[in-house]
């Protein structure tokens, strides 16, 4: 007998939950400036949650996924993404998309069931992909096409923990790997796929060792670490642009909220498992590393506040002063022509009268 192949998953922390430095600084973390971006925006992530889901409480949103203690995750992929690089989303990437020109108030029109706050102004970006696990091929389309094109660009797509359990995941994966697409696949472990948690999700030891079957590398970080997911996203997608390799990043963190506002984890989920998860939680961590080099004070955190939130409300007055959407709008998106059958169910909505209630 011998061993015909070995493979290891490395683990990436920069910053622990201790708010110690573990690891050398990336050179953009040198830079204070740098880091009080990521944490203004990790801030505006955190409070426009909230603010949605009131909005969802009080019978002006849809169902709406919160990102409380994710923020790390993805507003440090956001930030990683050069400009003529492309997202291909799932549906928690707020932290990411307020980074790539979408407004907040198109983000509230789409969970508010408005299909146009899914084509966002910013039409670089892809929409969101609701249906588990189909992202990643879509991401896997754009990398063949740059590939053809010879543009050195690069794509992220990003899906939880529970997508890498869907065909169509490991059939981007396999792609991936045989055609060496610039790809950079991101998945955002937060341990729980509604009321699965990891464990019961898949055998394997990590996600991120997904990638080695498909002849590339996976590799693990800390998800309540803007700095380590920046780092190690911006390295991944150098990658894909300069040699056209692809990457599994599985990003581990924890879902400090139900999976959705239709959902109620207190059915599922342990009792305190929150708590002893929340003191990792990525906010506070970098707050307090600012606080501690001097680049961060009570007063600027108070005028974050009030700026952040003044933000969100203009947010929230555009998306409630947006007139509704006519109903055969619903027709509207899927068919590039409309088979017959759909385009008479969509004059017989236009002679009802196209009213809403
Ligand atoms: C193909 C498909 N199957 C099932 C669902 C219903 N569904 C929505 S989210 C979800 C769980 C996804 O969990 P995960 O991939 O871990 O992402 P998370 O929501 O935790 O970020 C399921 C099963 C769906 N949207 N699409
Ligand atoms: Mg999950």
């Amino acid at each position: 007998m011998k061993i015909v192949a070995h493979f290891e998953i490395p683990y990436y922390q920069i910053l622990n939950e201790a708010q110690e430095l573990v690891a050398d600084l990336p050179s953009f973390a040198k830079d204070p400036a740098h880091l009080i971006r990521l944490y203004r925006l990790m801030v505006l992530n955190r409070l426009f949650d909230a603010k949605a889901i009131a909005l969802q409480r009080t019978g002006k949103l849809g169902t709406y996924p919160s990102t409380l203690g994710q923020e790390a995750a993805f507003v440090g992929m956001g930030d990683a993404l050069s400009k003529n690089d492309v997202i291909v989303p799932y549906y928690r990437d707020v932290g990411i998309l307020i980074q790539r020109g979408v407004k907040l108030s198109e983000i509230l029109l789409y969970w508010g069931g408005d299909e146009r706050g899914n084509a966002f102004a910013n039409k670089e970006n892809f929409p969101y992909s609701v249906p588990v696990g189909s992202q990643p091929l879509h991401a896997a389309g754009v990398a063949t096409a740059f590939k053809i094109r010879k543009e050195k660009r690069a794509v992220l797509t990003v899906c939880g923990d529970g997508g890498t359990s869907e065909g169509d995941f490991y059939e981007a994966m396999n792609v991936a790997g045989v055609w060496k697409l610039p790809v950079v696949f991101a998945v955002c472990n937060n341990q729980w796929a509604i009321s699965v948690p990891r464990s019961e999700q898949t055998a394997a030891q990590t996600l991120a060792q997904k990638a080695i079957a498909a002849g590339f590398s996976g590799e693990q970080v800390d998800g309540n670490d803007v700095i380590a997911v920046r780092d190690r996203v911006t390295l991944a997608l150098e990658k894909a642009r300069e040699k056209s390799e692809p990457t599994l990043i599985e990003i581990i963190c924890y879902r400090q909220n139900d999976h959705t506002t239709a959902d109620d984890a207190k059915r599922y989920e342990k009792a305190k498992v929150r708590e002893q998860e929340w003191e990792k939680e990525p906010i506070a961590r970098l707050r307090r590393y600012l606080e501690s080099i001097k680049a961060w004070s009570e007063k600027e955190e108070k005028e974050l506040q009030v700026t952040s939130e003044a933000e969100i409300e203009k947010s929230v007055a555009e998306y409630l002063a947006t007139p509704l959407a006519p109903l055969e709008n619903m027709f509207d998106y899927l068919y590039a022509t409309l088979p017959e059958s759909l385009e008479e169910q969509r004059e017989l909505l236009k002679q009802w009268g196209n009213t809403h209630g």
